[in-house]
């Protein structure tokens, strides 16, 4: 009779376990074998490689009284970097099944906007730093007013490159992510941000959340924009937008907390960059704020919401899931 009675339960517990573990198991297993069998690193090499050739074809001297000009945006334009705005941007359009082609002029338009905020990042008034992407910076080559004049051209021109280029989108969606770039380098992005973050310079009592609305919008903001355009120039719903941007808002925040701590853990060589700046200019950062095994963690645990935003998409979300752990990976 006990035994009968084991061997009852037993089967009633394995029954449960049959029905229970597959739905279990195909959450933790599409988020953790996406990483698993996703090879990011092919995917980032790809989607780089693709950019670089739009990039490269997105600006030419038609007349030699713009060639200085021109020359002093490709130099940067064409210095290298990560690429990784204008991936997240085509990465979101293909998710949600929309083209590489159609989002291709945003993308480009995503790392004009990029280059001009290092640009006048590395100015003088600013920054003032003479190594970015392992590179003289503009102004060290071309001077200040050139510098600040070729980011502002590659700013205008980035707009003018989405609204001139992007092709098979109905013009709603490109109005809509041209009003939403905008946004993102004004007084409620780059702009913003980069003003809070130079008023925040040598000065006390700094907190975490003062340092969280900085890097919303110097950074976050940014590539909130980029998955958001390539979700919305493919016609996702309202919903998948607001989960991209969910998404985009942590790896923003987690991105920076990670460029925090590769300022005191890399060396200017790897960085491309001078390391060891925020110290320097006495900025308040997170590994200041929280130490640095605790930005580690606090890094660690945004991007695991970044990747819950876009649980539900399975494994058509993969290659912005693997991004999510490349953000706090990266070495530069
Ligand atoms: C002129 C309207 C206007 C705005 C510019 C200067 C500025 C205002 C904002 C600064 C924005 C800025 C430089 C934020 C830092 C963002 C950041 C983490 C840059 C590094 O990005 P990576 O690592 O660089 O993607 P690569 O070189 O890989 O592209």
């Amino acid at each position: 009779m006990g035994l009968l009675l084991f061997f009852l339960l037993a089967a009633v517990v394995s029954c449960t376990q049959a029905y229970v573990q597959p739905v279990h198991r195909s959450r933790v297993v599409s988020l953790s074998s996406t990483a698993v069998k996703f090879d990011l690193a092919r995917y980032l090499d790809t989607k780089k490689n693709v950019v670089e050739k739009a990039l490269d074809s997105s600006l030419s001297a038609t007349s030699p009284n713009v060639e200085k000009i021109i020359e002093s945006m490709k130099y940067s334009l064409m210095a290298g970097g990560k690429r990784i705005r204008p991936i997240l941007c085509l990465a979101s359009c293909e998710m949600f099944g929309g083209t590489e082609a159609m989002a291709m002029p945003t993308a480009v338009a995503l790392e004009m906007i990029h280059t001009m905020s290092l640009i006048h990042d590395d100015l003088p008034a600013m920054d003032d730093d003479d190594l970015r992407r392992g590179k003289p910076t503009n102004h060290v080559l071309y001077g200040e007013d050139v510098a600040i004049l070729a980011g502002d051209a590659l700013l205008s021109t980035s707009f003018e490159h989405v609204a001139a280029h992007t092709q098979g989108v109905p013009a709603e969606r490109v109005v809509d992510v041209l009003r939403r770039l905008g946004t993102s380098v004004g007084a409620y992005g780059l702009a913003g941000g980069q003003v809070m973050d130079l008023a925040c310079e040598n000065k006390e009592g700094v907190t975490l959340k003062d340092l969280e609305w900085i890097h919303m919008h110097k950074t976050a903001a940014l590539l909130k924009v980029s998955v958001a355009a390539g979700a919305i120039l493919a016609g996702a719903s309202k919903e998948d937008v607001a989960n991209c941007e969910l998404y985009a808002e942590k790896i923003g925040l987690a991105f920076q907390i990670a460029d925090d701590i590769l300022d005191v853990t890399a060396t200017s060589e790897e960085l491309g960059k001078t390391a060891g700046k925020d110290e320097d200019t006495n900025k308040t950062t997170y590994v200041k704020l929280l130490g640095l095994e605790q930005s580690k963690k606090e890094a660690d645990r945004i991007v695991a919401e970044a990747k819950q935003a876009l649980a539900k998409y399975g494994d058509k979300a993969a290659p912005l899931l693997g991004i999510a752990d490349y953000i706090v990976a990266r070495k530069n």
